[in-house]
């Protein structure tokens, strides 16, 4: 009661009578206890409105929260140097007693709310707090999910309205006594960076559908409803029957008008989004998706509505169309790129470097060392832009299609530079799912802080956003096939092959566009393949055809001989570790896992028996 009065006078212009306007007591009560708690000097609540939106905007730069770029509407944002990306050691579940997540990082509950409620007490002191209402998925939809923010950065907020639907009328309609809850504090800051680092923490309470965030800016860890609201879906998709993903959706063009859909999977960094967008097909979502089975036929839809990328070797010639977008007036935040003179620099744009600019380490000039006396990068490495996708050229049509799109085939990617082939498919869903998805090692990237270039494993690429035991998740996933009428294919992708000799990289940057369209053809089984012990794999003429058509180039034999050798015992090794991944660290999978992988086994020794360690294509028909 005390906090609700607290929040009725420190809601300005007319705030209160907006959250009264939702009826919605469960929701009234979170936001006053939290306003009691952070002590805001203030507190806007966000309507739909344009005029709310651009309230976020004009008050990140006011605050110097964000700086305006030269093209109208661009503005640049900075994370602290050691703010650059997500934070899985200070990113914790909070466990009930008896629900502890095998392999996954987490505190007791009681422990963790009362040290994120010490850390969070009088917190947004001389600040605002602001409300928002946002959809996860369409809104008018079976996949729709509210959710509320609280937040005393205007940059999250601004960032959030480019990324995700509005959804303060959705609440008003749906009244909905469950939501998604995120708390984000900035914490003291200095030159408005988040100084108290040592004290940043992003805990999760399953329980309460809560995430906490605080003394962190990187919208990795602060953007409630990227990985944070992810963890709360895929608890609520294993109760409710569906599967919530760390997924791209985008539409493949094939023969005679047809479009099929993919959704795909690869860990960050991994060409995840530079896929979705890829010249020729269209986009749906680079990093969420929601995949439900709809009266049979599996559906999904992009959880968001914008995209948060990386912007390293975006270039005119690679990424034409997200560098229109970069190039144009529009809605645009940069972040930990660097700025000089009103212009944007980051790693591999091609542009001719100035002799100064300021970056996320301060003042940058030409020939500055840095600590451990290497060159000093202009821009760091996980820089981003956060963009909406309706600027994009080819964003698709469905993009807020409240029923979602048919799914035409699953792609599960990896960073592994020396065992699968570029492409293939599997013999079926179970075996998708256990020999391409919940087998995925990829190498860390800069995406988390922590060591990069380690071999991990990442199942489905999700291993990290999971808030279920795996052997659930796996048997989540096993049922959503078995379900359907028609399940769609599993493909599995690997852009990061490289030459077992000369350790260059094999793939094209483009080539993906290739792979794509095989896909789309084998969804619909138009063309034949090659059965391998892994799986089906491209026939030669098949590619050099697509080549051709696609990029108008020459596909020869050694370079397909070279993509699409089998090599054994490279494959025998991975599987070993896969193996040794579910019956040594993860307890309890499904039986048929480690059964798959072991058939798996056998036929990669059967073919090593007959044809020895490495084997072309061509031996195989
Ligand atoms: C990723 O790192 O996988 C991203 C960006 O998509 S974020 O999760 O927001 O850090
Ligand atoms: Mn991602």
């Amino acid at each position: 009661m005390e906090n609700l009065e607290l929040l009725k006078n420190k809601c300005v212009e007319n705030g209160f009578e907006r959250l009264e306007a939702l009826n919605n007591t469960a929701l009234l009560d979170f936001i006053a206890e939290y306003t009691g708690h952070c002590e805001p000097d203030s507190v806007f609540v966000c309507t739909d409105s344009a005029a709310d939106a651009a309230f976020m905007k004009k008050m990140a730069v006011e605050k110097g929260e964000e700086k305006s770029l030269k093209i109208d509407g661009h503005t640049i944002h900075f994370d602290g140097i050691t703010d650059q990306g997500r934070d899985p050691k200070n990113t914790k579940f909070l466990y009930e007693k008896g629900k502890e997540l095998e392999g996954l990082s987490g505190i007791d509950r009681e422990t963790g709310l009362s040290e994120i409620k010490g850390v969070l007490k009088g917190i947004m002191k001389g600040r605002q707090m602001l409300v928002l209402f946002f959809s996860m998925g369409p809104v008018d939809s079976p996949f729709y999910i509210p959710a509320v923010q609280l937040t005393d950065s205007y940059y999250v907020a601004h960032s959030e309205i480019i990324l995700y639907r509005r959804g303060y009328e959705g609440f008003k309609k749906a009244k909905p006594e469950d939501f998604f809850k995120v708390v984000h504090a900035t914490g003291e800051t200095e030159n408005n960076i988040s100084k108290n680092v040592d004290k940043r923490r992003v805990y999760i309470d399953l329980k309460a559908e809560t995430v906490f965030s605080v003394n962190t800016q990187y919208a990795g860890n602060t953007v409630g409803f990227k990985k944070l609201a992810l963890r709360l879906a895929i608890q609520k998709a294993s109760r409710e029957g569906w599967l919530a993903e760390h997924m791209f959706l985008m539409g493949v063009k094939g023969p005679f008008g047809r479009k099929t859909y993919f959704s795909g999977a690869y860990p960050s960094m991994c060409g995840k989004t530079s896929t979705a967008m890829v010249e020729g097909e269209s986009i749906v979502g680079d990093d969420l998706s929601y995949l439900r089975n709809i009266n049979g036929t599996a559906k999904a839809v992009n959880v968001e509505k914008g995209i948060f990328g990386i912007i390293q070797d975006i270039n005119p010639h690679g990424d034409p169309l997200i560098w229109n977008v970069l190039n144009t007036p529009g809605d645009v935040i940069f972040g930990n790129v660097m700025e000089s003179a009103g212009i944007p620099y980051w790693l591999g744009d091609g542009k001719e470097l100035p002799e100064k600019g300021v970056n996320f380490a301060g003042e940058w000039f030409k020939g500055k060392k840095d600590a451990e006396g290497k060159e000093a990068p202009t821009a760091h490495k996980n820089a981003r832009y956060t963009i909406d996708l309706e600027a994009l050229k080819n964003c698709d049509s469905k993009l807020n299609d409240g029923n979602g799109v048919v799914l035409g085939g699953v792609v599960f990617g990896g960073r592994d530079a020396d065992t699968w082939v570029p492409v293939r498919e599997s013999f079926d869903w179970n075996h998708g799912v256990i020999t391409m998805g919940a087998s995925i090692e990829s190498e860390t990237t800069a995406a988390a802080i922590g060591k990069e270039g380690q071999r991990v494993f990442n199942i489905m690429s999700n291993m990290e956003f999971l808030s279920i035991p795996i052997p659930k998740y796996l048997e989540d996933y096993l049922a959503f096939g078995k379900g359907l009428k028609k399940a769609p294919k599993i493909f599995a992708c690997n852009y990061f092959l490289k030459d077992m000799k000369t350790g260059k990289w094999l793939n094209g940057v483009k080539d993906k566009r290739v792979w794509l369209k095989w896909m789309e053809l084998r969804a619909h089984n138009n063309i034949g393949a090659i059965k391998t012990p892994g799986g089906f794999i491209p026939k030669y003429n098949d590619l050099k055809k697509l080549f051709k058509q696609v990029m108008k180039k020459e596909y020869t034999l050694e370079d397909y001989n070279t993509q699409f050798l089998i090599r054994i015992p490279q494959n025998l090794a991975k599987i070993d570790r896969i193996i040794d991944v579910y019956t040594t660290k993860i307890h309890g999978a499904p039986k048929v896992i480690v059964e798959g992988l072991k058939e798996e086994k056998e036929r990669f020794l059967a073919l090593k028996a007959s044809k020895g360690e490495f084997v072309t294509p061509d031996m195989l028909i």
